[in-house]
């Protein structure tokens, strides 16, 4: 049987298990990319394919484009129970979830199918069980491809070119330290910020996948896109604790398997909707230099000393090692 059919029989099997229902729930489920990312399109897909399965019992409200604040307010609601879902970016986690900060290390994945396996083995395992420990489930991970920097004053192709500069990154320790070790200045800001920031001039760099990097507009601001692909953290769909053990079992499944079949969706068009954001930042005038063109022996020089930061005992190293390891 093919895996279209496995999933549409699973859909099938689920909705059996619900009644037509008067009455639903809903899911208030954060975002802040706007309609257009394939990420909204991708939840929206798990909306729809929620609400069947469960006959209308189950319903995705989604508020995207950072309606419910940004990611680091959206997480903490999360954790408080104030709000049900959040898709972030797991750098958002790493304050909390010491496995979250050895995943944020540069160089960590050799690919994406390495990151896919990695996630779905025993680290995966304990990234469900910080999480939990911090009152979120972890429904399913997104591709997020690789992070590279962009700016409004010049392409950066050496280590050199980062001195002075004031990068905007995400609220993770890690993201923060290599900044630093690059010889630049971390700007911790909120993605829905970044772009007010690069014209009032408090930031003349940040780092992003190519997707975010066009839809968010910031392409036609910061002009300069080097592609040294320094990092690739996955996004995340968490769910709060509250809301999830209010769920029945069946209720439960029906909602990992539309997150589940979303993420899946997600893992076919990822690709292109990279190609396309990079087709159309270039035609649109963005500077773009390839990875061959930068001289990463100088750049990469950092990650040693963030991995000696980051490893603290011999369970991280065991931990790393355990990663590299994944076949
Ligand atoms: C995007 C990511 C968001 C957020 C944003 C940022 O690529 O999808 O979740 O992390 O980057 O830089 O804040």
């Amino acid at each position: 049987m093919k895996r279209r059919e496995v999933v549409l029989g699973a859909f099938a099997l689920l909705a059996g298990l619900f009644a037509q229902v008067s009455g639903a729930k809903e899911f208030m489920l954060a975002d802040v990319h706007p309609p257009g990312h394939l990420m909204i399109q991708v939840e929206e897909r798990m909306a729809t394919r929620l609400a069947e399965t469960s006959k209308g019992a189950l319903q995705i409200q989604l508020r995207h484009s950072g309606q419910m604040g940004g990611e680091g307010e959206a997480w903490e609601k999360v954790k408080a129970g104030s709000l049900d879902m959040a898709r972030v970016n797991l750098a958002q986690l790493a304050k909390d979830m010491p496995a979250v900060k050895l995943l944020s290390l540069p160089y960590l994945f050799r690919s994406r199918e390495h990151m896919w396996r990695v996630l779905g083995g025993d680290f995966g395992k304990r990234i469900r069980k910080e999480a939990e420990q911090n009152g979120a489930v972890v429904l399913t991970y997104y591709d997020s491809g690789t992070r590279s920097f962009y700016s409004s004053k010049r392409s950066i192709r050496s280590l050199a070119d980062f001195k002075g500069l004031r990068i905007r990154v995400q609220d993770s320790p890690v993201y923060k330290d290599l900044i630093s070790q690059l010889g630049a200045t971390p700007v911790v800001l909120p993605y829905d910020k970044v772009a007010d920031a690069f014209q009032s001039g408090e930031i003349d760099a940040a780092e992003n996948n190519t997707p975010s990097y066009v839809s968010s507009g910031h392409y036609k601001i910061a002009r300069y896109y080097s592609l040294d692909e320094h990092s690739s953290v996955p996004e995340v769909l968490v769910i709060s604790k509250k809301t999830w053990s209010s769920l029945s079992e069946a209720e439960q499944k029906a909602l990992e398997h539309a997150a589940s079949d979303s993420s899946d969706f997600m893992k076919k068009l990822w690709a292109d909707s990279e190609t396309q954001s990079l087709a159309k930042a270039k035609k649109e005038g963005a500077v773009v230099v390839e990875k061959s063109q930068i001289a990463m022996a100088g750049i990469e020089g950092y990650a040693v000393k963030l991995y000696s930061k980051y490893i603290t005992d011999s369970a991280d190293l065991e931990t790393v090692l355990a990663i590299l390891r994944v076949k």
